[in-house]
This record gives C-alpha cells, structure tokens and sequence, in this order.
C-alpha cells in the first residue's frame, strides 16, 4: 500500500499498530489520517513517537539535489547554535523564516532579531529573513509575497527543527491562500511530522512538508506531555527580571537551579512561558533542584543563557553560575538577543 497519511506523511500500514502510519484494515480504503493524526486532531490526544535524525540529513540531501526554494523555519524562542545545521547541507536559495513571533514581547524589535540572526554563520544562500506568527496572521502576506519573488520551481521546501512551527505554518497558508482543504497535524511533542508530504497550496506552489531535525538536547525530549503543555509558552511572555547577588539561587519548579556563586548584583531577566513560576530560594537551606545535572557556567557581560526549550535567561554582568537541570538538556550561551 502506498497511500500516505495526509496529517503526518507517514505511509498507512496495517501490520504494526506500534508502528507510524498504522490504520486498521477495514478502515484503510476511505481513510485520510493514520490512527495516531486521527487521535492527536480530535481528541487531542498525546503519543510520543521515536524517529531517527539523520532520515532528516537524507531530507536535506535530496533537497540539495533540486533548486527548488527553502524556508528554514527557526523558533523565535529558540534560537541558538544549533540553526547552523542549514548550512552544512543545502546550497539552495533559502529564506529564514522566524516563528511564533507573537510569544515575544511587544517592546522587542524586529530589527535586532533579523541582524542577530544574520550573525549566525547562515550560508551565502540566504535570500532574506522574515519573523512571523502563525497564531497572528504577522507578515503572513510578505511570506507569500516572497515566496513568489524567490522561487525558481514549484515546489517550496518547509524545513527547520523539529517543534519550530512547518505544519501550522503550512495550514495558516493554506488557510489564507488556496481553497485545498487538507489540514496537516501539529503538536506540542517533537516528531508529530513523520515524512515529507506535499501540499498544492496553488497552481504555481506546492509546500512541502518535512519531520524536521530533533534537537537530541531540547528539554520537549524529556519532560512529560502534560509538563510540556506549561513549558511551552502560548502567549506574548512577560520578561520578568530578578536582581541578584552573589549566593542567592532561583529555581524553576524540578526543572531547573540557578545558583549565582560569584559576581557583582547582577540583573536576571527570565523569558519563559508565563505558566511557570520561578523563585528565589535560599542557596544553603533549601536544596530543591539539586538532584539535577549540576554544569559551571561562566557569564561575560550582556549574554543569555538559553536552556534549551525551557527558556532564556538574559544576565547583564559578568557571573560565575552553578546551573542544574535535566540530564541531556543543553545549555548555551549567545549575545544578548534582546
Ligand atoms: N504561539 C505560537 N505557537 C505556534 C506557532 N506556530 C506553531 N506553534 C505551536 O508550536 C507547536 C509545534 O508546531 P508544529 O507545526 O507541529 O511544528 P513542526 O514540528 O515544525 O511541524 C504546536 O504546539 C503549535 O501550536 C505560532 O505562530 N505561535
Ligand atoms: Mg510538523
């Protein structure tokens, strides 16, 4: 059978209910959507599904095959080193697109963000940097707009990190420009996208949906669905900032520990889903946290910790911290994003 599932491009099988695409038998003639896209759309309903990242270096292989236009979607919230990957495997005309524009806060310029974005060792490739929201409709008609200034064929690739917004993106397209009523499943867990899929968005542009690439270090890979629902943040956050001296620790829930061991009174502003509440707790009487994968970090002036998929931390002065979070989730150090 070589149908695919039109939510999540996985192929129907029938053989292995474990297995993606699966569907039942007497049900696989009329059906549009495997079991799993059928559950998460109507009944919200959460399943982890494991796949493999260098299926996505095959992805960006062919695509490096064709000249066919990419947009490399980078979640605004989310941005670090790890957005370099573009560069190592396709040469065609991209555009980066930045999702998810309407969780920062309004005060934030969109400027400073494209030229922060622009220091990333992007390739020469990089036609032009757009930030939008979904969610908002935001720069939606300059998106399209360019797509049609840039494309060489028909086929438009949507790639980027897993969880960095390719379906919604490809829906709210949908939605706004063509009368093709397929709808592609989304998710708050990695892996909802299982296999490139092709979408006719108008006789002149076919989207192509792809998995994306799993951060093996994103904190999604490691807290449940239900902790993940708050740690994802929905709406515009509310940066809020701590001053702090030395010897004094935060903590975020069970997920994170924030001890700052050395420097000046130093300024900690945490942008976070607004759902999760962080304290200021007593370095020596109260241990919470200290369970977590203790990492040193040392702070220059004017850089953000980000955590990868929890949060990012921006801190004015230079400091001597002692992080704990979970294992495997990677923490990094960029300049200042805002
Ligand atoms: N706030 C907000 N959330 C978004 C936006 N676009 C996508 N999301 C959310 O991000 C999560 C991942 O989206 P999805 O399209 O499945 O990502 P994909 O893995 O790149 O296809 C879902 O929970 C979406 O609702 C956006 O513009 N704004
Ligand atoms: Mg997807």
């Amino acid at each position: 059978m070589n149908k695919k599932c039109m939510g999540c491009g996985a192929y129907l099988q029938c053989e292995n209910k474990n297995e993606v695409g699966y569907i039942r038998e007497d049900k696989i003639l009329d059906a549009k959507l495997c079991e799993r896209c059928f559950k998460i759309i109507n009944y919200g309903e959460l399943n982890r599904v494991e796949t493999d990242s260098d299926e996505y270096i095959e992805i960006y292989k062919q695509i490096n095959k064709t000249n066919d236009l990419v947009l490399f979607l980078v979640d605004v919230f989310n941005i670090n080193d790890s957005i370099n990957i573009v560069n190592k495997y396709i040469d065609n005309n991209i555009i980066i697109v930045v999702t998810k524009y309407d969780i920062l806060p309004k005060s934030v310029n969109d400027n400073k963000i494209k030229s922060r974005l622009m220091e990333y060792n992007f390739n020469k490739n990089i036609v032009d940097v757009i930030l939008v929201s979904s969610k908002t409709n935001y720069n939606m008609d300059l998106l399209f707009n360019m797509i049609n200034n840039y494309k060489l064929s028909n086929n438009v690739y949507v790639t980027g990190n897993t969880n960095a917004g390719k379906s919604t993106l490809i829906n709210k397209m949908l939605k706004n420009y063509s009368d093709n009523d397929v709808k592609l499943t989304t998710s708050i867990l990695p892996s909802t996208t299982i296999n490139i899929n092709k979408i006719k968005l108008n006789k002149d542009i076919t989207l192509i949906d792809t998995p994306g690439f799993i951060e093996k270090d994103n904190i999604s890979n490691f807290i449940p669905a239900k902790i993940l629902k708050k740690v994802m943040p929905k709406s515009e956050i509310r940066p809020i900032t701590y001053q702090l001296e030395e010897g004094k620790t935060l903590l975020v829930d069970n997920l994170l520990r924030i001890e700052y061991v050395n420097g000046e009174k130093n300024s900690f502003t945490f942008y976070i889903s607004n759902d999760i509440i962080v304290s200021r707790i007593n370095t020596v009487t109260n241990k919470r946290g200290m369970d977590l994968k203790m990492t040193t970090v040392m702070v220059d002036g004017s850089q953000d910790i980000v955590i990868n998929g929890l949060c990012f931390i921006k801190i004015t002065k230079k400091a001597h911290l002692r992080i704990y979070t979970l294992n495997n989730v990677g923490i990094y150090k960029r300049k200042s994003l805002i």
